[in-house]
């Protein structure tokens, strides 16, 4: 082992590893690690606690005259709020501007990736790298049209269908001027149902394009600009509608046209997929460009014999966070954990090299890989580490490949260098994943049918009582999974199906929940008797954070099946991010609630401390785009928010008899005279 340099001697406190998770290989690798003497976040959590001022919204720190605290009153605020920073900005003010910062990095975060994929789908169509092809035509064209971008000729009076090189360049070239168009509003806005966008045109909240909503969120929270919280979240509402309707969405798109949309299929997933006899190379991440580019070269026959030349039995790739949501879909690479297991994975002692891109990747990652012999490999220009352990190999697209066996043979090289301290824990479970619009539309809609009728049925038969999209991160201020896991098992136990992406995804995963088999267990009698008819699971996979642009689109194509009112709001639907941690959740939130979501967050919002902004994102929301926020974190109560609101939308719509009938049982059938 190489020398131990970060010591627990320095931390005040341990976490407790059953305190810290409710998975047993996470409580068995940080024991592993407090033995080790080696440092993870799960400790750092115990020994460093959150900000009092920040957790509540009301720092600013936009001008050298701050930081301005502006604590709430002892006794609470009493008559008027008198707080005020040195320039007079009052607490709404400055928790509306950290809220809008965190949309607007999350969005940023989101679109860049979202730009990146546009590029390399340029690249790709104008035929600039061989490594990248168009594996899903039927997706290009049927998104082509709303670029603009026709997909027929007509040569002769008669009409033909466009050469599908053509049909890729005008789609990419489109695609990436929604970055920066001087005119209009962005071209996906068009796929919401109409009265969602009449309500975003009625608020003055199209997004006109994608840098512009976000550069304007950083002039309006400048010092001195914007000191109204309502119009600063009125553009707080355009940059997040950039984001889910514009660069998240785009981003999936492209990346299903390039890389094939998922379907579902089989994988396992948990740090026990890891292989001490095989090279482990684990990914980690976001962007799957170079990691759709790893899975190919690490299933090349030359790489597998090299793989064996050094005395491995093969190559098992395995991911972290979204980029293993992504070589999961869409060819069954396992995930070997969420965002909190990260260090885990090197823990092992089994991880040859970890290859990482862009967002949630801890620079803690380069301490732990010190104390063994993992290759920690840096990738993206904009996401480069300091530690002087770390090797940075700039990914690019024009040889995508040649990067890619470049990196695996740096994980083969190193497998002989490991030390005697492999402990791979045995966990691990069975899963299907890769679900997405149109699966549902098949597995729920039949090859008959073939659309959302089949699920908008069982809706309004009340045999599902609803629908919840639940995603978003871990946080080491809460227990690893435990809300995810407890929130869902409540949600199906009421018959709501749950669509997941991110970390929840994973964590479903692993925990079980995304096998059809999982039904007859969890489920309340109505949804399992669906999922059992159908064969699908109770808790469907749709992939990464941007494919949380997949839901909104799911949302939209049970809104077009008629029967459940003519607008997204209508729905008995509900949103969740139970153990959010990034600014990416918040402009996901975002976009759900204006999207016309109820969108309830776990652990806390930060927005305690100015409890009129809170109140505006609470309750007044709803008024203007059907969805509000919410914050609960006991996960019970939480999930029964969620059901409370789908019950409501139930009731609005008339179908909430339906459901009582469906719900009797024995017991209420003998009680009404009909056994
Ligand atoms: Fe203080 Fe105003 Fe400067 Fe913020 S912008 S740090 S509230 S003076
Ligand atoms: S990876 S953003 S921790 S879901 Fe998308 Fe997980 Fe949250 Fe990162």
């Amino acid at each position: 082992m190489a020398e131990v340099t970060t010591k627990v001697e320095k931390i005040v406190k341990l976490a407790d590893p059953m305190e810290a998770s409710i998975e047993p290989s996470t409580q068995e690798m940080i024991r592993r690690a407090q033995k080790m003497g080696i440092e993870t976040v799960f400790d750092r959590a115990v020994t460093m606690k959150p900000c009092a001022i920040g957790l509540q919204g009301i720092c600013c720190k936009n001008c050298a005259m701050g930081p301005c605290r502006l604590p709430l009153p002892k006794d609470g605020i009493q008559g008027e709020d008198t707080r005020k920073g040195l320039c007079g900005a009052t607490a709404n003010t400055i928790c509306a501007r950290n809220f809008l910062r965190m949309i607007a990095a999350g969005a940023a975060a989101h679109s860049d990736h979202g730009r990146a994929v546009a590029e390399t789908f340029l690249a790709a169509a104008k035929k600039q790298t061989n490594d990248y092809k168009i594996k899903d035509p039927a997706k290009l064209i049927q998104i082509a049209p709303y670029f603009g971008i026709a997909t027929t000729v007509e040569e002769n009076g008669v009409v033909k269908d466009r050469d599908i090189n053509e049909i890729a360049v005008g789609v990419a070239e489109k695609a990436l001027q929604e970055w920066g168009k001087p005119s209009g509003t962005l071209a996906y806005l068009k796929r919401a149902p109409q009265p969602l966008q009449d309500k975003w045109a009625a608020m003055g909240v199209m997004p006109r394009n994608i840098d512009r909503e976000i550069v304007e969120c950083m002039h309006r929270t400048h010092m001195g600009v914007d000191q109204d919280y309502k119009n600063l979240m009125k553009q707080g509402t355009r940059a997040s509608l950039a984001d889910g309707w514009g660069g998240a969405m785009i981003a999936t798109d492209l990346q299903d046209v390039m890389f094939g949309s998922p379907t579902p299929l089989q994988s396992e997933a948990n740090l026990g997929v890891m292989k001490e006899d095989h090279v482990n190379i684990i990914v980690h991440g976001h962007e799957p460009l170079l990691s759709e580019m790893i899975v190919a070269a690490a299933q090349s026959q030359e790489m597998v014999e090299y793989a064996k030349s050094k005395g491995a039995k093969g190559i098992q790739l395995g991911g972290i966070c979204c980029t293993a949501n992504e070589i999961l879909q869409r060819h069954g690479v396992p995930p070997v954990g969420t965002f909190l297991q990260q260090e885990l994975a090197i823990i092992t002692g089994a991880c040859d090299a970890m290859v990482v891109d862009v967002q949630c990747i801890f620079q803690n990652l380069a301490n732990v890989a010190k104390c063994f012999h993992t290759k920690l490999i840096t990738t993206h220009p904009i996401a480069k580490m300091e530690q002087d352990n770390v090797v940075h190999i700039e990914f690019d697209e024009h040889h995508a490949m040649e990067d890619a066996i470049r990196i695996v043979k740096i994980g083969i090289d190193n497998f002989q260098k490991r030390g005697a301290e492999v402990m791979i824990p045995r966990h691990k479970s069975s899963q299907i994943a890769g679900f997405g619009v149109e699966s549902i539309r098949y597995h729920l809609g039949g090859s008959f049918r073939g659309d959302y009728f089949t699920l908008n049925d069982n809706i309004i038969n009340g045999r599902i009582r609803g629908i919840a999209g639940v995603v978003g991160c871990n946080n080491a201020r809460t227990k690893h999974n435990e809300e995810h896991i407890t929130l869902i098992k409540e949600l199906i136990k009421n018959d709501v199906i749950v669509l997941t992406t991110g970390c929840s995804a994973i964590a479903c995963g692993i925990h079980g929940l995304l096998t059809p088999e999982s039904a007859a267990v969890y489920c309340g009698p109505g949804l399992a008797e669906v999922c059992e008819t159908v064969g699908i699971p109770p808790v469907l996979h749709l992939g990464s954070c941007v494919d949380n642009s997949r839901i909104l689109l799911a949302a939209t194509e049970v809104v077009k099946a008629g029967g459940l009112g003519n607008d997204i709001c209508d729905l008995p639907a509900a949103g969740s991010a139970p153990e959010w941690m990034s600014e990416k959740a918040i402009a996901i939130g975002q976009y759900f609630v204006s999207s016309g979501v109820y969108t309830v967050f776990g652990y806390h919002m930060p927005l305690e401390g100015a409890p009129v902004f809170k109140d505006y994102l609470y309750k007044e929301m709803e008024k203007m785009y059907g969805g509000m926020w919410d914050c609960e974190p006991d996960p019970i109560k939480h999930a029964h928010k969620m059901i409370a609101h789908i019950d409501k939308k139930r009731k609005a719509l008339g179908i909430d008899k339906a459901r009582d009938r469906v719900l009797m049982d024995m017991a209420d059938r003998q009680a009404l005279g009909m056994e």
